[in-house]
């Protein structure tokens, strides 16, 4: 797109993230696009890889309709995800890091051979070696967590941290499995793997179609999130967030 200042509102995402400050959504603005605002994604992780994180995998964003509903927003869209973003699995996050976080239950996979592009996507047991429930805190750079669908790629699909709990052999199903999230004992959502695009699998072939299209591949080793089964619900302090998924465990992590 001619005369969008990638490089300009990547720094304005990035100020906002590094100083836990929202601003105002910027797309429509500066008529940023779905493709520009991929461009803005690239260079707003760009700076972090800058100054020394390394990326580790990818997420998927609103795979599920309980997602797309809570935000107002009905595509698929994916982001990336550092080193820096990942808490251990029972570790504690500092709500102060964030302007306005939330948590929501996740499916992770342990990705192994991904095919190279151009390639057809071979057997699921084949992409991925290992399976995991997984805790997303997202974090909306953008004031009242609003924002439209460009606005949200550019921001890196509101990436904030994940956790992620103790990794499975890949299970014969994956497409029905009960999802909780709780928050201090009490459940706070309630879902099912299969609000995950019918099966979170389907997330993995998402992500390699709409990533490839950016010429982004996806690296052995690297976490995939399929995407939130539920709505997310806001994070305080001192909460003690899990995620149960049936079958999978359970991840969890504090607030501070
Ligand atoms: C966008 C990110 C969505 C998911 O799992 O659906 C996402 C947002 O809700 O702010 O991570
Ligand atoms: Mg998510």
């Amino acid at each position: 797109m001619i005369g969008v200042d990638t490089a300009g509102i990547a720094a304005r995402l990035g100020e906002a993230a590094d100083t836990a400050t929202a601003i105002g959504q910027l797309a429509a603005e500066t008529g940023l696009d779905v493709d520009g605002a991929y461009a803005v994604q690239t260079a707003l992780v760009q700076r972090r890889l800058d100054r020394g994180e390394r990326l580790v995998g990818l997420k998927m964003g609103l795979t599920s309709r309980a997602k797309m509903a809570q935000v107002g927003v009905d595509e698929v869209i994916w982001g990336r995800l550092t080193d820096v973003m990942r808490v251990p699995d029972g570790g504690t996050v500092d709500v102060a890091d964030f302007i306005h976080p939330r948590v929501e239950p996740e499916v992770a996979f342990l990705l192994d051979r991904v095919p190279e592009p151009g390639e057809p996507v071979g057997s699921f047991a084949d992409a991925v070696r290992a399976v995991a429930p997984a805790i997303e805190l997202i974090d909306s750079r953008y004031a009242n967590f609003t924002f439209s669908l460009p606005d949200v790629i550019a921001d890196n699909t509101s990436a904030g941290a994940f956790a992620i709990g103790p990794w499975s052999p890949v299970p014969d199903g994956l497409d029905n499995l009960g999802v909780l999230l709780e928050v201090d004992g009490r459940i706070a959502q309630v879902g099912s793997t299969a609000a995950i695009l019918g099966d979170p699998r389907r997330a993995l072939d998402e992500g390699l179609r709409l990533a490839g299209r950016h010429g982004v591949r996806l690296r052995s080793g690297w976490v995939f999130l399929a995407g939130a089964a539920t709505a997310a619900v806001p994070l305080r302090p001192g909460a003690h967030v899990r995620a149960v998924v049936e079958k999978l465990g359970v991840a969890s992590l504090r607030a501070a």
